[in-house]
């Protein structure tokens, strides 16, 4: 009889052992949760991706195979465990691609959609697919449209801090005006006489979603607007056409009004300090004061009007030389005198078109208004200037400029020759006062002149929140007479409708071309559609409750899951999502919806992989390549290649020239017979044929060795180069692993007691891979279970008590391993539901331990470890807790206990 030769290696097992769990964890639905109110609940969340073309690298999966391991050691630690994922599949590229192609973005997007998916399923994450949501999908981008009238529909009240109905905000105008709410002040009568078109300008000012103007990139050539990334040097990507500056009304989001909560909010937050750092800049939080100049003007000396400056530094006062205020400020035709007048229209008329805005590192800019503001102090007047140094959107868009002690208001006083003031302090007391005291000192003289008082800036802008693009979700605004009114909650969600051109025409976006996008009434819709971010500000909560038809997110969902508990992605998010998903939380939380004022409590952001590329040297004008370190000898030209025709540095000739016809007569000079490439560390990117797919590494290892790998490759938090030969260590440490159940095809397994040694392996194992993987030290983890491997090997110990629980422990890093061996050593699938992590005896991992032998009747039975500093009562305790007790004293009475620490502990016993 001739047999197969045995297929014993894990090699030869593991892609079939893989598949068979992936079909078990979907047939059986493993990970799908259900809110379970007598559990903890876990909630892990990854940064969701946008599905590209290109499918995913081997870059993409590390953070998701991070979140992946806690997942799966929550699940083994009994939690109820919320880990979903879904696309955020709005975008300007699939946009792009339709332009050229034609091709609906929606069948690219889903596509795309479908091999991210099938990509992810075959790494064999924990994820509950059944809350899959992707934002281009109506039932998910109908709650996204939800959230954007709700926002309409409140402003943010300073008495609460918080959103309140902007019906509130009503009643107040018209019973009380608008004192106090900031802003010129309109009295009750006035509100209430005003036409409906002119109330909604007022109420534009304080709503949470509103429309105002905005600057633009602007293409005349192409009649559209252009995201930053479409614009370099001044001219568009496509085409470089020029592209100037244009004013355009936008729907924007006030997230400006959270400012100070968002930054109150970091200090409970778990996240890294850089990070905390980054969004504590960009909030920008200032501390100062307003002042206030009258202005010097014969027409307004009834009902004098007043400049408002912000100033940091208000014990400069002294040594205010002029004024400044921004191009766009609204007093700007008030105050200029009728000469200046072609001057200063000249002047703004320059600055708005300029596709970009001078700041401080240029020539200054700037015309003089011919108006005068009064020194609030010694009531000198002083010029009043124009210029695009100051910013309209940064404090009060107009400056008090002190040359003596700031160097862009000396620059600006120097290039068009203005007297400077020196900062003399007319106030001795002030000479003496640091800059803090000297501040405070003059805001409380200017608040008691009632021409001043302190004030607190931030430097976040209120976020534009339309696109002038088609592969957005619809804003759910109609025009009536020109004013904005929301959609009915009920009529959501509004459908981006069908259309075949995707390209902007005339200057206007796609949807404007589309005859029937308006009401059944006939009233107009909005034509610009929701920025990228809009889509990622609130999916966490949608995940929370995603096949919910009537409300974004159930209360009782919402009070279950409450936060994510974990959040992994990138830090470049940092500015944005990781501000607006805050902002949008915030809000949600205010109205009751959200269960906790932070969505996200913990945050790791995980480091880069980059690309090996390898290229070769041609000669240049020559299909002649040079090996590399010889190719200093020639002129050469230096060309990637696809890294797959290069090992150990050594390129496949053949495959070479294979790859492209312009190569098929390539001629090598070699060194050593070889012909060397040379290696660079670098971005993965397709143009550098140095990427590689996720697919092609578990084709050839499977996927537990991907997830070991890329886990072993550093410090999760690190950028560190990708080397598909040190892969081969991550599959050999599997095999290994394997080998300690499996002598060829046969379960050696045993149920020999496991020595002290073995015991103290296993529990110092326990206590380092748990201790390490909730600090995120993946890679620790995975380099001390491959010395327990080898150590165990070393023992020739393949005991059932020590394998057992390092199956469990083992699990979350390669779940499809661990789900076979612990079936194969009689566990009920799956591990996750039925194991429980493994908890280690912190006697066994102390370092003061010894090993006391136990002897009955004379005759050493057993041995237990005990810390050396155990008194004679707690050793009893250890010896009568411990398991081999009770099988040797049985139920015998003990006559005597002869405790001798460490050397022996013998007990008499009747027999
Ligand atoms: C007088 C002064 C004297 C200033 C001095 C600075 C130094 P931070 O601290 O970053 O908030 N500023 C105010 N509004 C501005 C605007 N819209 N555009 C450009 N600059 C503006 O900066 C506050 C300072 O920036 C303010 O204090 C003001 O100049 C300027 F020795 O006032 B300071």
């Amino acid at each position: 009889m001739t047999s197969s030769p045995p297929v014993h290696s894990y090699a030869a097992r593991c892609a079939q052992i893989e598949k068979k769990w992936q079909n078990f964890w979907h047939t059986q639905r493993s990970f799908e949760v259900q809110e379970t109110p007598d559990k903890p609940k876990y909630y892990v969340l990854d940064m969701f991706p946008y599905p590209s073309g290109q499918g995913l690298h081997v870059g993409h999966p590390l953070g998701y195979i991070a979140s992946d391991i806690i997942a799966r050691s929550k699940w083994l630690e009994g939690y109820c465990v919320l880990h979903p994922m879904g696309f955020d599949a709005f975008g300007l590229p699939a946009e792009q691609y339709a332009i050229q192609t034609r091709n609906h973005p929606k069948l690219t997007t889903q596509a795309h959609m479908a091999r991210y998916e099938s990509q992810l399923r075959k790494i064999g994450f924990a994820y509950d697919w059944s809350r899959k949501i992707a934002t281009c999908d109506p039932a998910t981008y109908q709650w996204t449209q939800w959230i954007f009238i709700a926002l309409y529909h409140h402003y943010y009240c300073p008495k609460h801090q918080k959103a309140r109905p902007i019906s509130e905000l009503i009643s107040h105008l018209q019973a009380h005006g608008s004192q106090g709410l900031g802003g010129d002040v309109l009295s009750a009568n006035q509100f209430n006489s005003l036409s409906n078109y002119d109330r909604e300008m007022v109420l534009q000012r304080f709503r949470l979603a509103y429309l105002d103007d905005a600057f633009v990139n602007w293409c005349d050539e192409l009649g559209t607007v252009l995201a930053n990334d479409e614009v370099k040097d001044g001219l568009s990507v496509r085409g470089g056409h020029p592209v100037r500056q244009k004013k355009l009304k936008h729907w924007k989001l006030r997230v400006s009004a959270y400012a100070q909560r968002l930054l109150s909010g970091l200090d409970s937050l778990d996240w890294s300090e850089s990070l905390k750092s980054i969004q504590r800049h960009w909030l920008g939080k200032s501390v100062g004061t307003q002042v206030h100049f009258v202005i010097d003007s014969p027409s307004h000396s009834q009902n004098p009007l007043m400049l408002k400056v912000f100033t940091s530094r208000a014990d400069t006062i002294y040594g205010v030389t002029f004024l400044v205020i921004a191009p766009e400020h609204p007093l700007v035709h008030e105050i200029t005198t009728t000469d200046q007048k072609e001057h200063v229209h000249e002047y703004i008329q320059k600055v708005c078109e300029s596709s970009r805005r001078l700041t401080s590192t240029t020539t200054p800019t700037g015309v003089f208004t011919g108006g005068y503001g009064l020194h609030p102090l010694t009531g000198e007047p002083l010029e009043i200037w124009i210029s695009e140094y100051v910013l309209m959107d940064y404090g009060e868009g107009a400056i008090m400029a002190v040359p003596a002690d700031d160097s862009r208001d000396q620059q600006f006083a120097e290039h068009f020759g203005l007297r400077v003031i020196s900062n003399h302090k007319h106030q001795t007391e002030l000479e003496e006062m640091s800059i803090k005291q000297g501040c405070a000192l003059i805001t409380t003289q200017l608040e008691g002149k009632k021409l001043g008082c302190a004030q607190e800036t931030f430097r976040l802008r209120d976020a534009i929140f339309s696109r002038q693009r088609y592969w957005g979700e619809p804003i759910p605004i109609y025009y009536k007479d020109n004013i904005p009114m929301t959609l009915d909650p009920q009529d959501l969600p509004l459908e981006l409708p069908e259309i075949d051109d995707y390209a902007p025409k005339q200057g206007q976006p796609p949807l404007a071309t589309v005859s029937s996008w308006a009401t059944p009434e006939g009233y107009p819709l909005e034509y610009t559609t929701m920025p990228g971010y809009a889509g990622s500000s609130a999916y966490y909560l949608r995940y929370m409750d995603p096949h919910n038809s009537k409300q974004l997110v159930g209360r009782e969902a919402a009070h279950y899951w409450q936060d994510v508990d974990l959040y992994v992605g990138g830090a470049e998010h940092a500015t944005g999502h990781l501000i607006y998903a805050r902002f949008w939380n915030m809000f949600l939380y205010d109205l009751g919806i959200s269960a906790t004022e932070e969505p996200f409590r913990k945050l790791l952001n995980q480091g880069m992989i980059l690309g090996q590329s390898q290229y070769v040297h041609r000669i240049k004008g020559r299909q002649t390549f040079v090996s590399y370190g010889l190719h200093h000898q020639h002129s050469t030209q230096r060309i990637p290649v696809n890294v797959a025709f290069v090992h150990k540095g050594i390129l496949d000739q053949q495959a070479f020239k294979a790859w492209r016809d312009e190569f098929a007569d390539a001629e090598f000079i070699l060194d050593n017979n070889q012909f060397l490439c040379e290696s660079v560390v670098e971005k993965m990117s397709k143009s550098l044929y140095n990427t590689i797919t996720p697919d092609e590494i578990i084709d050839q290892y499977g996927a537990d060795t991907l997830r070991i790998y890329e886990m072993f490759l550093g410090p999760i938090d690190q950028t560190k180069p990708w080397s598909s030969e040190k892969i081969t260590g991550a599959h050999r440490f599997l095999s290994r692993f394997w080998r300690l159940f499996f002598n060829n095809n046969t379960l050696h397994v045993s149920s020999e007691e496991p020595t002290s040694q073995e015991r103290i392996l296993l529990h110092k194992t326990i206590k380092a891979v748990r201790e390490s993987t909730e600090t995120f030290h993946f890679n620790v983890a995975i380099s001390v279970l491959m010395s327990t491997t080898n150590e165990l090997h070393k023992l020739k110990c393949y005991k059932r008590d020590i394998l057992f629980p390092l199956v469990i422990l083992i699990a979350p890093y390669c779940p499809h391993l661990a789900e076979e061996l612990y079936e194969q050593l009689g566990g009920q699938p799956s591990i996750f539901h039925h194991a429980r992590w493994p908890d280690y005896d912190p006697i066994l991992v102390s370092d003061s331990v010894y090993e006391l032998p136990i002897s009955i009747n004379g005759k050493v039975k057993f041995k237990i470890m005990v810390p050396h500093s155990a008194t004679e009562d707690q050793i009893k305790q250890l010896v009568e807790s411990h398991h081999s007790f009770k099988d040797t004293v049985k139920e015998r009475p003990i006559i005597k206990w002869i405790i001798r620490p460490q050397a022996i502990v013998n007990l008499v016993i009747r027999p």
